[in-house]
């Protein structure tokens, strides 16, 4: 079995989807969970200055959905053609788009702006966008794509405790019970609940 060494943030967030595929397949590897005092260390040694990074037998992969994407390959989770290919790809960067949305709001530095930014968006764009994402997974019976597991629903699955604080949406499993089952359904998944089980506690 190759060594896997997997590096993030102690938090869920774009790392968890990754660590979520290593556990279905069944890949032991070191959790490598970098505190933010620790980071200006290792920020120079990654490809990117940024993490997730996985390294497998010494060699770096970054790029959160290209090392799901990979994984997903690698396990049997990834579409059975380029059409299906596409379709996960597509509807992932659906997903990720919302995520990026919400992200420049939560991130806003100055306290006035974000706000109104929240105000805005919770009315404008939000609904719209949390919509269509319903609409996608009730018509692929509970997936992300092709109707059937794929490495999309774990990048969901790993994103939707940071998404719903990204939105700040406490309450988006009351408001679309379609996202906590698609979640629920990986997360239940034999192995994906062991790794779950044991890995440290994060909130999002
Ligand atoms: N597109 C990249 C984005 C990675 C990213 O933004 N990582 C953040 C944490 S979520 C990071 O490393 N921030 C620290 C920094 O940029 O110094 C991916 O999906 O992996």
């Amino acid at each position: 079995m190759p060594k896997v060494v997997f590096s993030y943030f102690p938090v869920k967030a774009l790392g968890e989807g990754p660590r979520l595929l290593l556990a279905y397949g069944g890949q032991d590897f070191e959790d490598k969970r970098i505190p933010s005092e620790q980071w200006p260390e290792y920020k120079p040694k990654t490809p990117f200055g940024q993490m997730p990074v996985m390294e497998i037998d010494g060699k770096q992969y970054a790029q959160s959905l290209a090392i799901a994407r990979y994984l997903g390959r690698k396990y049997g989770v990834a579409g059975a053609d380029i059409e299906q290919d596409f379709e996960i790809d597509q509807n992932v960067e659906f997903l990720n788009d919302i995520r990026a949305k919400a992200a420049t709001v939560q991130y806003e530095p100055d306290e006035v702006i974000k706000a109104k930014k929240h105000e805005d968006f919770s009315k404008n764009v939000y609904p719209t966008l949390l919509d269509k994402l319903d609409e996608i997974i009730k018509k692929n019976n509970g997936h992300i794509a092709c109707g059937k597991l794929t490495w999309g629903d774990f990048v969901f699955a790993g994103m939707y405790d940071y998404l719903k604080v990204m939105l700040q949406m406490p309450d988006l499993d009351n408001k679309y019970p379609s996202f906590k089952k698609l979640q629920d359904s990986v997360l239940t998944l034999p192995k994906v609940k062991e790794y779950v089980a044991k890995a440290p506690k994060a909130d999002y």
